[in-house]
């Protein structure tokens, strides 16, 4: 009986491990510079805490709920700051260059598109909370290629769990959260259904540019039950393209 229930724990254990196995950024390299994401399963337990230039993240587990402070930067809250606690540490990365992020192994249940917003603090990032206000503008995504090819999964895998997009060449110098998210679909027959997983990286921007948008979401607002392809059936809808959930790409840096 004994063995049986440890069994029964370990077999419930293995299957939350992998039931539970969605990920995270855990890499994030610029040039010659790599930079530790945060660890939700190491970091907490070591002492000194290690200073990153990504916002904690509670687990690899998803937000489900869009109209959550959550959907900001997966929901850390500490020091007064509600669900997007700033983290110590930031990047620096030049206009224009390439930002490869190094997710985990990202199950292959999971597709879905991968998006990237920015957000203009306005002093110190390592500080400031965007709060509700609409700061945030979209950099880079990507969805469903016309030969029906995921951005997650398919080209993540592909490429080695890499995903990389560029800070665009002409946006204005200065410090920025780079929210980047994989917005899995399996589930988003329902709503809610979409799991999303959201990270914020703290950057200070180098350039010589001055374009900057004229046009923001907030998070949480940018994504509802309404926003096409949220709710969206992966099994059943072959349509394309698929519609990848914000508003469009600000090219204007480009
Ligand atoms: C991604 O990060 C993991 C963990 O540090 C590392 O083992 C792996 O080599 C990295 N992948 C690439 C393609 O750099
Ligand atoms: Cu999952």
């Amino acid at each position: 009986m004994l063995k049986a229930k440890s069994l029964l724990s370990l077999v419930i254990f293995a299957a939350a491990t992998s039931v539970y196995g969605h990920g995270y950024v855990q890499e994030i390299v610029s040039g010659s510079t790599m930079y530790t994401g945060y660890l939700p399963y190491q970091d907490p337990y070591m002492n000194p805490a290690p200073q990153r230039i990504v916002r904690k993240i509670p687990s690899n587990g998803p937000v489900t709920d869009p109209s959550l402070i959550d959907i900001q930067c997966n929901g850390w809250t500490e020091g007064g700051f509600i669900g997007s606690a700033p983290a110590p540490l930031y990047a620096t990365f030049a206009a224009g260059s390439q930002v490869s992020l190094n997710w985990t192994t990202w199950p292959d249940s999971h597709v879905g598109p991968v998006i990237t917003y920015m957000a203009r603090a306005p002093s110190d990032v390592t500080k400031w909370n965007p709060g509700t206000d609409a700061v945030w503008f979209k950099v880079d995504e990507s969805g469903k290629t016309a030969d029906r090819k995921w951005a997650a999964t398919d080209l993540l895998t592909a490429s080695n769990s890499i995903y990389t997009f560029r800070i665009p060449p002409k946006l204005k110098p200065g410090q920025y959260i780079i929210r980047h998210e994989i917005i899995a679909l399996h589930g988003a027959f329902d709503y809610p259904g979409a799991q999303f997983y959201p990270s914020c990286i703290q950057v200070e921007v180098t350039g010589t540019g001055t374009a900057f948008p004229t046009s923001f979401v907030s998070f949480p607002g940018a994504y509802t039950k309404d926003t096409p392809g949220i709710l969206f059936d992966v099994y059943t809808d072959q349509s394309l393209p698929y519609p990848i959930p914000g508003p469009p790409v600000w090219t204007g840096g480009n």
